[in-house]
């Protein structure tokens, strides 16, 4: 009976942190979040383009900036940006814009009013780095929580498992 209790005692756990995982996953709040750009987080382009774009999962608005910085701390945000329901275009000076890391430091408005901000980074004019495929900040969000998610349960598991080896040779006697 005591090993019965303890299994339930276990399953109720692993069934606690497997609701809890779920309520973390899933979005607090309706407002917009980045889905993607061009340039894309973590991409190597050949040359800086001329305008830029910040795709997002909802219509954003105004207030809205986008700050674009390179090496040396070059500002390379050519005027204001345009919003147009869910994308945002950001004209850039290009010519003569130094090869390297760029950052766009992006805040906008979600429709229910709420600025949301965040950071893209991508390379110009170094191919060959292998920069191209790290895109681990954009998804890693997701990643991260499926990630926490399994070494909860593995975690768990190991507690229910250390549980019923030091019941089982008891039963045994
Ligand atoms: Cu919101």
């Amino acid at each position: 009976m005591r090993l019965l209790t303890k299994l339930v005692v276990a399953m109720a756990f692993l069934g606690g942190i497997f609701a809890t995982g779920v309520a973390a996953a899933t979005p607090a709040s309706a407002h917009a979040e980045l889905a993607s750009s061009d340039p894309a987080q973590g991409a190597a382009v050949d040359a800086l383009p001329g305008t830029v774009e910040l795709t997002f999962t909802e219509v954003v608005g105004s207030p809205a900036s986008v700050a674009i910085t390179g090496p040396g701390d070059v500002s390379v945000a050519d005027g204001d940006p345009e919003v147009v329901d869910r994308v945002l275009t950001q004209p850039v000076a290009a010519d003569g814009a130094p090869a390297g890391e760029y950052a766009m430091s992006y805040r906008v408005t979600s429709a229910d009013g709420h600025p949301i901000s965040g950071t893209v980074t991508f390379t110009v004019g170094e191919p060959g780095t292998g920069a191209a495929n790290d895109v681990s900040a954009a998804g890693g969000v997701g990643t991260g929580v499926v990630a926490g998610l399994v070494a909860a349960l593995l975690a768990a598991l190991g507690l229910v498992a250390f549980g019923l080896r030091r019941l089982v040779p008891r039963a045994r006697v």
